[in-house]
């Protein structure tokens, strides 16, 4: 690291700043106008994983960032390099997920002269970053990423863009670090509720019957996820999570119910219909979540715990909101709240419980085909007691994955909820892995989102990363195909798909791969993946035709779902 106040490039002030942030890998590609800071790499001790293709290093950045709660860094050169990244960009400030984007530009001179590979990446990235920059001069790169990791991670994090023109790259200026500290007015990212609204929440718990938690992604970012679990036991009050907050109360704890939501479970999705307080925590009632928000919780106050203050009455009117970071918040609350007896609430919510139970494919009888829920829950069972994490793609097995495979712990499911992204799981699952290389890493994609970022197969191999993929084959893109089953007449247009030969594609790549149509078989399978200290490529060829239940259609009330027939229906041609 290079002394204080020492005069160096534009590109060599980068590098030193990021190790001052804290940063050990990047994930990127070159190109021209990044070039300069490519070269000045050889003076960091910042590790570079080469991708083989942008959106991957965005994905990666942000898997990192979700494993740990730290940032992610991904680098791209200019034009389609960082066009490449906008993907990965929007995925992240949907899910909040902290990421620094750097990119190279053209000459500051060349700006707007349609030079070769200028895009205005500042102008196109605006929408769906939380911040960005075009940096001209090399003076202003050390207060510039000192800001940008500062805006990714405070408050509600996102991600942040860093455009760098090629001569504030080649060109000098003095590093001082101290002087480039963060200065910025009107950024107010620590807010905390005021007393009376503390009191209108209180009392609003105090006389409630019905009470129910609707935990968030917000547990998990602003780590709360033992305060939630002294609050709900504490005031005796249930606790539902979205698709993002899984993992923030362990799964086995008797008062998590499970998921909310589109593909919630029923039981959820009908307590929150009945309650007669929600207490929304750290989550922003997306529309998966609410259903029809006309008909949503019609009966119930509402408390919104939420960093944001842009969330608050967006999607849902709530009566009481308590802006700032779920974790003071809550600790504020504890001492105050008080145990109280739920116990005809707890008993309907059993009731329901037990009457979903009957239609849940785990209990149904064996049929001997090879069904994706299974697959899950026997990969559950394997890797339940180790560090485990599960990166998922998007899609009916991302559905399957939340509803069969119990997590205990915090960052340990990773999957795009908001922007919904195909192609996220093994680049995301790649960086996981890289920012905790103790746990065990499961990439869970579907056949369709292998096959939109698996040229990253070739990362894993060249930097030696022992990463699972657990490929759930249904030869469908499945979620599409069940809209179409349940929507539009069973018209599969454009929905059947061929892949290559998974097994043959992985070892190609020079990856150990197997292909599964048993139940018998996934066990030892993935027991012989775990056991093998490469990569493993595992081609799991599921039922065709089966549908995730239950379902809230889109733009229905959350208790209108569409429940599975029972019996299980066969379907396809599979033998
Ligand atoms: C095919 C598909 C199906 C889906 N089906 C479902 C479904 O059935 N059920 C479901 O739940 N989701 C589902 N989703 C996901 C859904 O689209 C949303 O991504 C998800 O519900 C959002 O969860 P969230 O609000 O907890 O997280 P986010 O969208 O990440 O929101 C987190 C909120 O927490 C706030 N926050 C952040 N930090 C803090 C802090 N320190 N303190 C307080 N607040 C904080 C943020 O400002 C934000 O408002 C599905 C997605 C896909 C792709
Ligand atoms: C980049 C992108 N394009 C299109 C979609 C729309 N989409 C959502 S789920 C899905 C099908 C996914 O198929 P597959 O990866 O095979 O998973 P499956 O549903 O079969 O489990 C599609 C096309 C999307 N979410 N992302
Ligand atoms: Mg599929």
């Amino acid at each position: 690291m290079a002394n204080d106040k020492a005069t160096l490039t534009g590109s060599r002030i980068l590098w030193e700043c990021l190790e001052r942030e804290g940063v050990k890998h990047i994930f990127g590609y070159p190109g021209g106008a990044i070039l300069p800071a490519y070269d000045a790499l050889k003076h960091s001790s910042i590790h570079h994983i080469l991708v083989r293709h942008e959106q991957g290093a965005t994905h990666m950045a942000d898997g990192y960032a979700r494993a740990t709660g730290g940032v992610g860094v991904a680098v791209a050169t200019s034009g389609p390099g960082a066009t490449n990244m906008v993907t990965g960009i929007a995925t992240a400030m949907m899910d909040s997920s902290p990421i620094v984007c750097i990119t190279g530009q053209v000459g500051s001179k060349l700006i707007g002269s349609d030079a070769f590979q200028e895009t205005d990446i500042t102008g196109v990235t605006l929408p769906i970053t939380k911040h960005n920059y075009l940096v001209t001069r090399a003076d202003e790169v050390a207060a510039t990423v000192r800001e940008a990791f500062y805006v990714a991670k405070s408050g509600r994090p996102g991600p942040v863009l860093i455009d760098i023109t090629k001569d504030a790259q080649q060109s000098n200026a003095e590093l001082d670090w101290e002087a480039a500290a963060p200065k910025m007015r009107g950024y107010r990212p620590n807010l905390s509720p005021e007393k009376e609204e503390y009191e209108q929440a209180l009392q609003l718990i105090r006389n409630a019957k019905r009470p129910l938690i609707l935990g968030g992604h917000g547990i998990l970012i602003s780590g709360a996820e033992m305060e939630l679990q002294m609050f709900a036991e504490r005031a005796c009050v249930p606790v539902a999570l979205t698709l993002l907050g899984l993992g923030g109360m362990p799964a086995s704890h008797q008062l998590n119910l499970g998921m909310m939501g589109m593909h919630g479970e029923a039981w959820v999705n009908t307590a929150i219909q009945e309650a007669d307080l929600l207490l929304a925590f750290g989550m922003r009632f997306d529309d998966r979540v609410t259903g029809n928000i006309k008909t949503y919780a019609p009966n119930s106050k509402k408390i919104h715990v939420e960093i944001d203050p842009a969330e608050i009455n967006k999607n849902i009117k709530v009566d009481v909101a308590l802006v700032g970071d779920l974790r003071k918040i809550l600790q504020e609350m504890l001492p105050r709240v008080e145990a109280t007896d739920r116990r005809e609430w707890m008993a309907r919510i059993a009731d329901l419980k037990g009457d979903s139970a009957v239609r849940d494919i785990q209990n149904l009888p064996d049929s001997g085909h090879l069904y994706a829920a299974h697959v899950i829950n026997d990969l559950w069972r394997e890797t339940r007691h180790g560090d485990t994490i599960v990166v998922t793609d998007v899609g009916q097995h991302q559905m399957w994955e939340a509803q069969y495979y119990k997590h205990e712990t915090p960052r340990s499911l990773i999957t795009s909820g908001g922007l919904g992204t195909m192609g996220f799981a093994l680049p995301a699952g790649i960086g996981a892995k890289v920012a905790r290389p103790e746990a065990d890493v499961w990439v869970v994609p579907g056949d369709g989102g292998f096959q939109m970022t698996m040229c990253e197969l070739a990362t894993i191999v060249q930097e030696k990363i022992k990463v699972n993929i657990a490929i759930i084959n249904n030869g469908f893109l499945g979620m599409v195909r069940q809209w179409q089953e349940f929507f539009y007449d069973k018209n599969y247009e454009a929905t059947p798909l061929i892949s290559p030969d998974f097994v043959k594609l992985g070892e190609a790549y020079g990856i150990r791969s197997y292909a599964v149509k048993r139940r018998s078989d996934v066990v030892p399978t993935v027991q012989a993946a775990r056991e093998h200290n490469g990569p493993v490529l595992i081609d799991f060829q599921v039922e065709k035709e089966d549908s995730v239940y239950p379902m809230v259609a889109a733009g229905a009330s959350l208790h209108e779902m569409i429940r599975r027939p029972n019996p299980l229906m066969e379907t396809g041609d599979d033998e």
